[in-house]
């Protein structure tokens, strides 16, 4: 067989960029090498549909054993009764919530995405939107806090079945017993979507969803520092609500629900290899040096807000309690997609974002999200954040001097060496 240059040329020049540049995307991370390793492996030929012990076809012994070891492991992370760790994706993972718990027309309350939300918390662009009959709180636009108030107007006035906490460009921490208290005056069932902040969770750095909240997903390769992919969790199984019944009359319990909503639901096969990968993440998660790791992100996003405050950006919310920043940059008179285009040719990544209530359409926006997750795992620290904070400023401030990009650039690839990424590797 032919070998693909083609393709294991781009591979080379992904990592080639990914190498040099200052990832600041914040839901983007770096896996381990052993991560890695383990999502390119042999069960990626396996079809295993079904649950560990519960399969669709023979030879699954094996995968049953590492699928099993991924649940157990999530299970004692987040010390939780119940884990699926077969969503491909946290898409995937909330459509499987939503399938287990909601009827098509029924009412779903969640953050907006203008407001920091995400697309499949009821965006009229994605299936949660067209399914299911979205409602939407928003952030306040004095102080960019979630809008609890708002929030519990919506939740009397509308009565939606499901609420949905958590977002993608939101730097503070969630009140989950306020929005618990909520929905419980209305018999609402609540989904907390924790992808962004997992890891700094995972380690009890910001407050936990698992009491206040029925069901919890996540992406597995944010904070979490795994494989692509996606996870549902449940502090603890609960008779449905709806009394959906088994084959036998009797009261299905909700965990049979969810996982009958991944597979088969809304998923075919797993993907056993990157389930395999998911357990060594979580492995990795259970050992000491990652609380480091959360702290050292904590740590390094609170030096890139004081750098940003010292340079006059106006941050969403004032700061940060996590590993993001929302920047909104209407008083540096400069547009989001601007600023994106401009930073990445200095090989700096990080994306355009709305702020609440912008006047720009999200293809413009007025702001920029940075995180710092990917960085932290790279080696970089606080002192860093004011050299990294410099550069973009630098650009920023004078966008068409192509030569000051090309100096920047040439200092950051530079300072990039002392931060090998996979330096075992020949790729
Ligand atoms: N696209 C992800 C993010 O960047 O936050 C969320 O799915």
């Amino acid at each position: 067989m032919q070998f693909d240059t083609e393709i294991f040329e781009l591979i080379q020049q992904e990592f080639n960029r990914q190498q040099h540049g200052l990832e600041l995307i914040a839901s983007e991370n770096f896996t381990s090498e052993q991560v890695m390793r383990a999502m390119g492996n042999v069960m990626t030929n396996k079809y295993a549909e079904g649950y560990p012990g519960k399969r669709y076809y023979g030879g699954c012994e094996v995968v049953d054993k590492s699928e099993q070891l991924a649940i157990d492991r999530a299970k004692v992370i987040f010390n939780v009764d119940f884990a699926n760790v077969q969503p491909h994706s946290g898409a995937q993972a909330n459509a499987a919530v939503m399938l287990a718990v909601l009827k098509p027309g029924d009412k779903i309350l969640g953050l907006d995405l203008s407001m920091g939300g995400h697309l499949t918390h009821g965006s009229s662009v994605n299936f949660s939107g067209k399914l299911y009959e979205p409602h939407f709180y928003g952030v306040k636009k004095e102080d960019g806090l979630v809008d609890y108030d708002m929030m519990e107007e919506v939740a009397l006035r509308e009565k939606p079945k499901l609420m949905i906490c958590g977002a993608s460009a939101y730097s503070r921490d969630w009140d989950y017993a306020r929005v618990r208290a909520i929905a419980d005056q209305i018999n609402a069932l609540v989904l907390c979507d924790m992808s962004h902040p997992a890891g700094l969770i995972a380690k009890g750095l910001l407050n936990s969803p698992f009491e206040h909240c029925h069901f919890v997903t996540s992406t597995t390769h944010k904070t979490l520092r795994g494989p692509r992919g996606g996870i549902i969790l449940m502090k603890n199984d609960f008779e449905n609500p709806m009394g959906i019944k088994g084959p036998k009359g009797e009261v299905r319990m909700m965990s049979d629900l969810i996982n009958l909503a991944v597979f088969p639901g809304t998923q075919g096969g797993p993907l056993e290899h990157v389930i395999a990968a998911k357990a060594v993440a979580f492995f990795e998660i259970m050992q000491d040096d990652f609380l480091g790791y959360a702290h050292q992100v904590i740590a390094n996003a609170k030096a890139m807000e004081n750098a940003f405050k010292q340079k006059n950006y106006d941050i969403v919310s004032g700061g940060t309690d996590n590993h993001l920043l929302l920047i909104d940059l209407r008083n540096k008179n400069i547009s989001g997609k601007k600023a994106e285009n401009t930073l990445i040719k200095a090989d700096i990544t990080i994306n355009k974002n709305m702020v609440p209530y912008d006047d720009k359409s999200p293809f413009i926006t007025s702001g920029i999200r940075v995180g710092v997750p990917a960085l932290t795992t790279r080696g970089l620290k606080e002192d860093h954040m004011n050299l990294i904070v410099d550069w973009i400023d630098s650009i920023l401030i004078d966008t068409e001097n192509e030569q000051k990009i090309i100096k920047v650039r040439t200092e950051i690839n530079e300072f990039m060496k002392q931060f090998p990424l996979y330096p075992e590797w020949k790729i």
